[in-house]
């Protein structure tokens, strides 16, 4: 059996192993896992490399006006173009609907805006901001078009009451959809922000202040139990307090259908960043706010521990300019400056020069954080996330060795919150379904190269519905509900 390529003689790491062998692929899948493939038209030497799943970002916008109504300076093209630089060989930005907008409508804009655009493959979250009965009735059409997750927030003018918020869990339990949420009190933020203003603390380092621990754990809290209620599967986006990481880890030891993530951000800098002179500290606004030195480590602790499933970017890239941070002008305080920052291509060379190479996490920790566990909890295993016959050839290739100073990214962004810092270990080839979309610092995938991803729902396999007793007809004398 002839194979296309053959990449030969690397470490392969996958979430559960690691063993030298040759991987080959044939029609953009791997078909061969063997000690020696000698029958490929193109052979890749990975000798002294490690060869992983490409990375999942499962975190990032592209292509996607913020609340404040501000486009990221990343398209398709660039968005997806720096992920592959930094690893990743598929990615799932959202797709946010706006007031009024149908579902059908929304999928539509953000498809003109990925197709013949993306080098990798995607797919999308959708932004759940208008969840009116006509919009609730379309989401069981959107999980079938393979759209299986979506996301709420419970802070902004977009956000959702509880009541919305448990109407909308309960079609999307129903229906195999997986509720995500951004977690946190929206009165506490405004109540401390306007407190700050008021006072006449402006500068971007008051951003810190006015969004307070407090305001996510007691998010995280109400959201868990409101999923408890409604028994749907829920997963908290962006997880920036030791707090909020135990109520999901009390959760999850209980066999709750909570899952969770943190990123880099929250594990690299913290509000010192946003306490830089002049208006610097606006590039360090994103929410939730940095934290500080003891929360990374107490995250830290959290990702070991498995309460945290992924590290993901969150890359919400906003110009240092007026067509970004300043978008509002100058003259402005910590709450009108955009709210986001990059991170879409330092994210695995951070997770595993900080994680890897600092002995934080092995070496299948990281692939799982990466790329498996999001492929499992979005619905793209066994086709992304693994190395194994029959997936996708979504492979990275990396140097576990080479040592950069971190600069100037690939994205539209004029600058990298995480610039200066010494990273070890950085991709050097990456494939999608068996093609190279970089090698070596070059670009080699023509935008459009990539596809549409349908994703299945999340496997609730193992996690048993818990009703609560109110709602165990034992309990309720035979209620109708
Ligand atoms: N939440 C995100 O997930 N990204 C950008 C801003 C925000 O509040
Ligand atoms: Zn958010
Ligand atoms: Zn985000």
């Amino acid at each position: 059996m002839r194979h296309d390529m053959a990449i030969r003689s690397g470490l392969i790491a996958t979430a559960t192993e690691t063993f030298t062998a040759d991987i080959g692929i044939r029609d953009g899948r791997i078909v061969t896992i063997a000690e020696e493939i000698t029958d490929a038209d193109d052979v890749i030497d990975a000798t002294g490399r490690i060869v992983m799943p490409g990375g999942i970002e499962a975190h990032c916008h592209i292509a996607q006006e913020s609340g404040m109504g501000i486009m990221t300076s990343d398209d398709y093209e660039t968005g997806s173009i720096s992920a592959a630089f930094g690893g990743n060989s598929c990615f799932v930005p959202f797709a946010a609907q706006k007031t009024g907008q149908s579902l059908a409508d929304t999928i539509r804009t953000y498809d003109d805006r990925a197709t013949a655009k993306s080098v990798l493959d995607w797919s999308y979250h959708l932004i759940l901001t208008d969840p009116t009965p006509a919009v609730l009735e379309e989401l069981p059409d959107v999980f079938a078009r393979g759209i299986t997750s979506f996301k709420v927030f419970m802070t902004y003018a977009t956000r959702v009451s509880d009541a919305q918020f448990l109407d909308i869990l309960s079609v999307a339990g129903r229906h195999g959809g997986l509720t995500m949420v951004h977690a946190e009190n929206h009165d506490m933020l405004d109540w401390m922000g306007r407190r700050l203003v008021d006072g006449g603390n402006l500068a971007p380092r008051y951003h810190a202040p006015s969004r307070p621990a407090l305001a996510e754990e007691e998010a995280i809290n109400r959201a868990v139990s409101l999923a408890r209620l409604a028994e749907a599967p829920l997963f908290i986006v962006h997880v920036s307090t030791p707090g909020g990481a135990e109520i999901v880890a009390k959760a999850r030891a209980n066999g709750g259908r909570v899952w969770a993530e943190t990123c880099p951000q929250y594990l690299f800098l913290t509000r010192e960043d946003l306490d830089k002179p002049g208006m610097e500290g606006a590039k360090f606004i994103c929410s939730p706010p940095l934290r500080d030195t003891a929360t990374q480590e107490e995250l830290w602790r959290h990702v070991q521990a498995g309460t945290l499933s992924l590290v993901s970017s969150d890359h919400a890239p906003y110009r240092y300019d007026d067509t970004g941070k300043f978008n509002a002008g100058r003259d402005i305080n910590f709450r009108q400056i955009a709210n986001g920052m990059p991170g879409i291509e330092m994210r695995l060379p951070l997770l595993f020069s900080e994680g890897v190479v600092k002995g934080r996490i092995s070496l299948n920790d990281f692939v799982a954080l990466s790329s498996t566990n999001a492929a499992r909890i979005y619905g793209m295993l066994p086709t992304k996330g693994t190395l194994a016959i029959g997936a996708d050839a979504d492979i990275a290739i990396w140097d576990p060795n080479e040592t950069r100073i971190a600069g100037e990214m690939h994205d539209a962004m004029d600058y990298n919150p995480f610039a200066g810092m010494e990273i070890t270990g950085w991709p050097k080839t990456v494939l999608g379904r068996g093609k190279r979309i970089v090698e070596d610092g070059d670009l080699l995938a023509t935008p459009g190269a990539g596809q549409f991803v349908k994703r299945a729902p999340i496997d609730l396999t193992g996690k048993a519905r818990q009703p609560v007793p109110e709602l165990d007809p034992a309990h309720n004398f035979n209620a109708k509900l």
